[in-house]
């Protein structure tokens, strides 16, 4: 790490968003580097924040190189508009063992429950923690000692305990986007300590949901033995006092508010519905991921086809599909498999030219998708799990006006704010139709009066609120909150017996 070039510090700001993913994934043409922005949750939910705070961000770029290389170039200076952007750098070995084993081979399918699919590996967790070393010495390069510190998610959880033990007392929060699973769940992991020990080093951690703080809670407390105020949500930690609380990330509710009124975003909406014709619009997007319920979607409504002939010819569903993690051979299978259902339930019921699904499998623009999200009467989002879901905000802001129906799954993080929204099991296809026909037949002034609640909490609780929120949460001094409560759980409330 002695060949890291120094970085002047940004004299604007003292917060750092440290994240796997940024903004842009930058890649060698012929035309010299080419950078292209990135579609995920965590992008969309942390550029308004940077873009406001001027603050720096520390993030892979998607390249790779030598070990040389990466070391020797390992920041190269993006300046944009309104941030400083620090890119690190990672190998190719780095990329197969942190990237695709550890975070989305193991971490991501075991946050979500899906326990039999997350592969355990001991090379793939000394990758990880190669590389969460790699990001400590790059954002105590760029930053100084009172610098606020705000690392994002599960790839990175390892980093707080890696920068206090170099600067003790450092100001670090984590804000953690996907679900945090249940303690039998978690405690299988087989680096369950270190990762429980790396996030005791933090201020402040965020999840979404009073759920997630509370198996998380029962996490340190399985694990650990510290004490814990499960009321208050604090955890006596053995290197400090750690807050840890739910704030659920909001969106830009304006920008989309904005974009749904443009004339150019009004016009791109009725080009699609012309496109479409006189149908009952249904719409979904995503990334292309299993935890998403994409599979599971389309079933539904081949069942609903299938059972309710009545909607033949009278519905169209567009399913809108971000590629996502296209090097696991996992999301690869999954994207074969949604094309074939398509193409199943196509031509099943394409009757005189009307065909029932549109499947897109690109990125859009955010003009694009609010066009898209404007045309649909209806929004499908089943996730069979999901931290939060911003798509569920996105097509409330655009639908603020009244129109529209919403139906969510009771598995996303969203669904407890977004309590008007019709919920349906994507588990269950009966259900998931029967909910898709109540709402097609939802009275009007019903429709209206959910839509407008709807709008109101999305608009109440924005990207602005969620960042006061984390702000209020992590600016409490800790010195203040007192001595834990008496039925704490000091050792001797362990679950599991010692491990030899
Ligand atoms: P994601 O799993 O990426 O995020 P989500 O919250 O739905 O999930 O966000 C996806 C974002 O990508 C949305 O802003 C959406 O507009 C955008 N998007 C999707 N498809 C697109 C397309 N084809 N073109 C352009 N944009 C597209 C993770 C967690 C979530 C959590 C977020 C934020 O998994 O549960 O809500 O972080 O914390």
């Amino acid at each position: 790490m002695d060949l890291l070039k120094p970085l002047k510090l940004n004299p604007r700001g003292g917060l750092t968003v440290v994240s796997n993913r940024g903004p842009y994934t930058f890649r060698k043409t012929a035309r010299g580097i080419q950078a292209t922005p990135s579609v995920s949750g965590l992008v969309s939910a942390i550029q308004p924040v940077i873009e406001q705070i001027h603050g720096r961000w520390v993030a892979w770029g998607g390249r790779y190189g030598t070990e040389e290389e990466t070391l020797g170039r390992s920041l190269t200076l993006q300046k944009t508009d309104k941030w400083l952007f620090h890119e690190v750098m990672l190998t190719e070995p780095e990329t197969a063992g942190y990237y695709e084993g550890m975070c989305n081979g193991c971490l991501w399918p075991l946050c979500h429950n899906f326990i039999e699919k997350s592969v355990f590996d001991e090379e793939m967790w000394g990758s990880y923690r190669r590389v969460n070393r790699k990001f400590a010495e790059v954002v105590l390069q760029t930053t100084g000692p009172g610098d606020m510190i705000w690392v994002q998610d599960f790839h990175l959880a390892l980093l707080p305990g890696y920068i206090c033990r170099q600067r003790p007392g450092a100001r670090v929060s984590v804000f953690w986007h996907i679900p945090f699973p249940p303690p039998e769940i978690f405690t299988v992991l087989p680096w369950a300590k270190e990762i429980i020990k790396g996030l005791l080093n933090c201020e402040f951690i965020g999840f979404h949901t009073e759920g997630y703080v509370r198996n998380f809670l029962l996490s340190v407390r399985e694990i650990y033995g510290v004490a814990i105020d499960f009321a208050r949500g604090l955890i006596f930690g053995p290197e400090r006092i750690v807050r840890v609380g739910a704030v659920p990330i909001g969106i830009d509710c304006r920008e989309f508010e904005n974009l749904a009124a443009q004339p150019g975003v009004i016009r791109k909406a009725a080009g699609i519905r012309s496109s479409i014709g006189g149908d009952y619009v249904i719409i979904s997007v995503d990334r292309l991921d299993y935890t998403k319920g994409i599979p599971e979607r389309l079933q539904a409504l081949e069942y609903l086809l299938e059972s309710r002939p009545e909607y033949k010819g009278k519905l169209t569903f567009v399913q809108i599909a971000v590629p996502s993690r296209t090097d696991v051979a996992a999301y690869r299978r999954l994207r074969r498999q949604i094309e074939e259902i398509v193409g199943r339930i196509n031509g099943k019921y394409t009757k005189n030219f009307h065909v029932p699904i549109r499947y897109l499998f690109k990125p859009l623009s955010r003009e694009d998708l609010a066009a898209h999200y404007l045309a649909a009467d209806m929004a499908v989002v089943t996730p069979l799990k999901d931290g939060l879901n911003l798509v569920a905000k996105e097509y409330v802001a655009v639908k603020s006006g009244g129109g529209g129906v919403l139906i969510l799954s009771p598995f996303a993080g969203a669904a407890v704010q977004l309590t008007e929204a019709l919920t349906a099991n994507p588990y269950n296809l009966r259900e998931m139709a029967n909910q898709i026909v109540a709402g097609i037949e939802l009275d009007v002034t019903e429709k209206k009066r959910r839509m407008l609640a709807l709008a109101r909490s999305v608009r109440e609780e924005d990207i602005n609120w969620w960042w006061q929120k984390i702000q209020q949460n992590w600016l409490i001094d800790s010195e203040t909150v007192g001595e834990p409560p008496p039925d704490s759980s000091i050792g001797g409330m362990l679950t599991r017996g010692a491990v030899l």
